[in-house]
Order: structure tokens, then C-alpha cells, then sequence
């Protein structure tokens, strides 16, 4: 199964490496062809190659899109060498076998990545070099395909041990990753063209993303785990710059995401936020008339999980706030940007991870998000909505106050991003109590009063912040035992969905505790 290498076909945009590659199969022998761009960098370091219009006796035309859609091309690549009638075809044609194709495709990611326009997109879609590579890779009994430049050095080293060939384990390898690769690209020319014409059905879609990064390990050191980019250029995690720490593990880009996502609901114009996350849900999200004093609310919420956790702040980083975020152990700070001192702040902290975007997500941007189950995937519209004070409606004999009233908002967006049964007490624009992921609504509801307990216990304070507080639920309260665990905690408005079949009982559990309670008509399960 070994098949020695001699003659090669290296058509490449990402002219990295080319010329050592260039320069080491020449001196294995092995004849080179290649397309316009990357045949005359071959020459210009003073190598012979021959340009593949030569061998097809046609120049390379319309800028370019008709350079190497050749049988001349193609029957070389795919003529079986070992069946008969494929080798008289090639006789017959004067059709020489191509043993090795070494391709990188047109930076079409690289140009959506860029903003370029739809032109230049189209422009950028590689036809000649997948139609190679999907040719090459099924004839992998004899053909080598070599899609990443970082694949060279181990194409080389397999020349060498084995006398100038490869082995078919070694091209069934490179073809299987060729057609990840030609997936993935086709995958994102798709996910580009949905958005360019602004098709936000989760329909038709393809599902492919583009490998960027191996992992230590996932959620667990006994599972092996990558990083996948979907081509998207949404301000977060997945695109953001890393000042100091460590690599981010699987959780860190899970929960990192979930912050930023979280505090990106709130408009860096009405205040700075900060949200601290753990194991994908928050323990504190708070505004504030400082981002330090932000920071101090959330947390404030619940000290003992912040502990580890993850920060995201949707506006600078300032040394202040940095002073105190070092004052216990965190794992990730995410924020729009950060200042010089407080990067300096953070410097003496070798293992804390800064990230900066440059920018927030548009959280009521459309869009999809998916997950897999066995046997496929759920693909869904991101959860993008969003409600105002228009759409709240009171139900209640008591209205809420202004204050309540904003409150409630505050506490509905961070709903969102808990998981389900999520409930939420929040005071003058922080939580104060987080329920979350629990089977049964009222748990949740006790949980987070409980917790609001202990931290005022923690505080030295005669009552947990839950008094006079404002309760979020993500979803109907089913009975009213949930409501009336709310109101002994000492909440005084609630903000619901609604939609039950006992809203009656629950209405009337509110007048009777003397609550205020609007509902949404929307809700926000997060499983
Ligand atoms: O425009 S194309 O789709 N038409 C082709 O026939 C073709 N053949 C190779 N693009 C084509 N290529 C691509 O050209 C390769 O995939 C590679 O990315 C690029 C190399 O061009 P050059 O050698 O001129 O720099």
C-alpha cells in the first residue's frame, strides 16, 4: 500500500511553508505543477515547476474561476492505476498521473471574518480547489491530499521513512480530513449566504464549523475535546483577544460565553453591569453607578459561589474594579476592553484569564444555536427576545411602583440566561437571590431565598436582601406555592409569563399577600 510520490500538484492561497515544501519535494525528485500565484513563487526560489496551463493548453481565464477544471487535471487525479481501462484512458489522452495534491482554499472565512462585501465573498468562494481536493481524496488508494499547511512537516516525514511514498493509512487520514475541510467551507459559504439574504430559518441549514483549537480536555480530564468555529464574527469568547493566563478549558469557553452573553443585555449607556457566572449560571448580576460598585453588588449576591467564577462586565475594565476583582480567585474576566492599569492590576495574577472583544454581541440579533442529542442535533432560533414596559401587563389589584417596575425588567433579562426552573430576586438593580436548574419551580424559589439567607448571615445584615425585593420566574408559577414561598421571603412584585390553568389561584394568592405582579406573555425556559 505504499505509493511513491512523482508528481505533485501544489495549488495554494496561504503561500506559508510552500517554499520549503517546494524546495524538499524537488529534492525527492518529484515534479512539481501548480496554478498561477503559487508557481511563480515556486520560481521566484529558483525551483522548476510547470504551470498547469501548460498541461491542460489552456490559459488560466476569467480571473482566475477556470484554472485547473481540467481532465487533465481531474483524470490525473482520479485515474484508478490500477485498473486497465482507466490507465489506456489516460494513455489515450496523454493524461499523466498526479501522486500528490497539496491545497489551501481561497480565504473565503477570512474574507466574511473581514466585513468584505458580498462581491468579494462570491469572489471568494473556491471552486477549482475543493472540486481537487473531493478528487483526490476518493482516489486516496493512490492520490495524497494535503488540505493544512500544518500537515506538510508529517507529509515530509513520511517521505522520508518511507523511501519518498505514503502509506494508505496515512492518505486515508489526509482524505478524511481533506473533506472535513470542504465540508466545513461549503458549510460556512452557506451560513455566510443565510445571513447575507437574511434567511433566519433554522431550516436548511448546514452544520459544519471549522476546527481552531484542541483542548486539554472537556468538561471531564477523562474526555478528549476541540473548539469549533462556526465563521461567526459576534463579539465573545470565541473571538476575543486573550491578554495573560492560562489556555481556556472546555467549561472556561462554555461559562465565559454564558457571561458575556448575560451581561451584553445590558446597554453599556444605562451603566456599567457585571455578571459573575458559575457552571453556566450566574451568582450575581448586578448594575451600578460605577462598574466597581457593579462589580461589589454581583458580588454580593452570593459570595461563596463567585468564588472560581467568571466575570463579564459590558464595559472597560478600570484598575479600580481590578483591584477588586483579585481579591479572590476568579478563573475569567471577559469585558469590551480593558485599561493599561488595569491590565497591570491583573499581570501579578498569572493564572486569571483576560479576555477583551472590542465590543458587545447584539443580543436581540437572530441567528441559530444548536445542540446534540443522540442521534442528531436541535437547531433553534437564539433566544433573542425581549420584552419592555409596554408589554407587561398588570395583573394585580396592587400596580408596581416605578421602582418595582424596573426591577422586574432587570430581573426578567437575567431569567433568561438561567436555567430552568430559573427565579430570580432582585433589589435596586442586583439579584439578591439566584434558583436555578431545579425540577420543580417552588425548590428554586426556596433555594435562592435560602441562600440570600445565609449571605446576610455572611454580611452581618438583620435581614436577607430578599425583603422588599422583586421576583423573575422564566416560566408560569404553576400552583402558588412558589409565589407565596416569593412573598415570604419578603419579595413585593413578581414578574411572570403567565399562561397557567390555575392563573386565578395564582392571582389571587398576590392580591391576598398584597404583591404587585405583571406578566410577560412570553417565557424564557433554558435547559
Ligand atoms: O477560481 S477557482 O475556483 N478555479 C479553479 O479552477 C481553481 N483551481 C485552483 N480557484 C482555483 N484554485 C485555487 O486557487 C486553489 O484552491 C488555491 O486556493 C488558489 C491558488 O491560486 P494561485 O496559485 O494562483 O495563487
Amino acid at each position: 500500500d505504499l505509493v511513491k510520490m512523482r508528481r505533485a500538484l501544489l495549488s495554494v492561497s496561504d503561500k506559508t511553508g510552500l517554499i520549503d515544501l517546494a524546495k524538499a519535494l524537488n529534492d525527492k525528485g518529484v515534479e512539481l505543477l501548480s496554478t498561477g500565484g503559487t508557481a511563480a513563487a515556486i520560481r521566484d526560489a529558483g525551483l522548476p515547476v510547470k504551470d498547469v496551463s501548460e498541461i491542460t493548453s489552456f490559459p488560466e481565464m476569467m480571473d482566475g474561476r477556470v484554472k485547473t477544471l481540467h481532465p487533465m487535471v481531474h483524470g490525473g487525479l482520479l485515474a484508478l492505476r490500477d485498473n486497465k481501462d482507466h490507465v489506456a484512458a489516460m494513455d489515450e489522452h496523454g493524461i499523466g498521473a498526479i501522486d500528490l495534491l497539496v491545497v489551501n482554499l481561497y480565504p473565503f472565512e477570512e474574507t466574511v471574518a473581514k466585513g468584505g462585501d458580498y462581491e468579494d465573498c462570491i469572489e471568494n468562494i473556491d471552486i477549482g480547489g475543493p472540486a481537487m481536493i473531493r478528487a483526490a481524496s476518493k482516489n486516496h488508494g493512490f492520490v495524497t491530499t494535503v488540505v493544512d499547511v500544518e500537515d506538510y512537516a508529517r507529509l515530509l516525514e513520511q517521505l522520508d521513512t518511507n523511501d519518498g511514498a505514503t502509506t494508505l493509512a496515512f492518505r486515508q487520514e489526509l482524505a478524511q480530513i481533506a473533506y472535513a475541510r470542504t465540508a466545513a467551507y461549503d458549510a460556512a459559504v452557506s451560513t455566510w449566504m443565510a445571513d447575507a439574504i437574511g434567511n433566519t430559518a433554522p431550516r436548511r441549514r448546514a452544520i459544519a464549523g471549522t476546527f481552531v483549537q484542541e483542548m486539554r480536555y472537556g468538561e471531564n480530564p477523562h474526555q478528549s475535546a476541540s473548539f469549533y468555529s462556526d465563521g461567526s464574527t459576534r463579539a465573545g469568547v470565541s473571538t476575543a483577544t486573550q491578554h495573560q493566563g492560562k489556555e481556556l478549558s472546555y467549561n472556561n469557553i462554555n461559562d465565559t460565553d454564558a457571561a458575556f452573553e448575560l451581561v451584553a443585555e445590558f446597554n453599556p449607556k444605562d451603566g456599567p453591569a457585571v455578571a459573575i457566572i458559575k457552571h453556566a449560571n450566574p451568582c450575581g448580576v448586578s448594575r451600578g453607578k460605577t462598574l466597581v460598585e457593579a462589580y461589589e453588588n454581583a458580588y454580593n449576591c452570593d459570595r461563596t459561589s463567585a468564588f472560581g467564577g467568571i466575570v463579564a462586565l459590558n464595559t472597560t475594565l478600570d484598575a479600580e474594579t481590578a483591584t477588586k476583582i483579585v481579591e479572590i480567585f476568579t478563573e475569567v474576566v471577559i469585558a469590551p476592553d480593558v485599561t493599561d492599569e488595569a491590565k497591570a492590576i491583573f499581570a501579578a495574577k498569572k493564572n486569571l484569564r483576560l479576555l477583551t472583544t472590542g465590543g458587545l454581541p447584539d443580543v436581540k440579533s437572530g441567528g441559530q444555536t444548536w445542540r446534540q442529542v443522540s442521534g442528531g442535533y436541535l437547531i433553534q432560533d437564539r433566544d433573542n427576545g425581549a420584552i419592555d414596559l409596554a408589554d407587561l401587563k398588570v395583573v394585580t389589584k396592587r400596580a408596581p411602583s416605578d421602582q418595582e417596575m424596573q426591577d422586574m425588567l432587570f430581573a426578567w433579562k437575567v431569567a433568561k440566561h438561567v436555567k430552568s426552573n430559573a427565579i430570580i430576586y432582585v433589589k435596586d438593580g442586583a439579584t439578591v437571590g439566584v434558583g436555578a436548574g431545579q425540577m420543580s419551580r417552588v425548590d428554586s424559589t426556596r433555594i435562592a431565598a435560602r441562600k440570600s439567607e445565609d449571605m446576610a448571615e455572611a454580611m452581618g445584615l438583620d435581614a436577607p436582601l430578599t425583603q422588599g425585593s422583586v421576583v423573575a420566574s422564566d416560566a408560569f408559577f404553576p400552583f402558588s406555592d412558589g409565589l407565596l414561598t416569593a412573598a415570604a421571603a419578603g419579595a413585593t412584585a413578581i414578574i411572570q409569563p403567565g399562561g397557567s390553568m390555575r392563573d386565578d389561584e395564582v392571582i389571587k394568592a398576590a392580591d391576598d399577600a398584597g404583591l404587585a405582579m405583571v406578566f410577560t406573555g412570553m417565557r424564557h425556559f433554558r435547559h
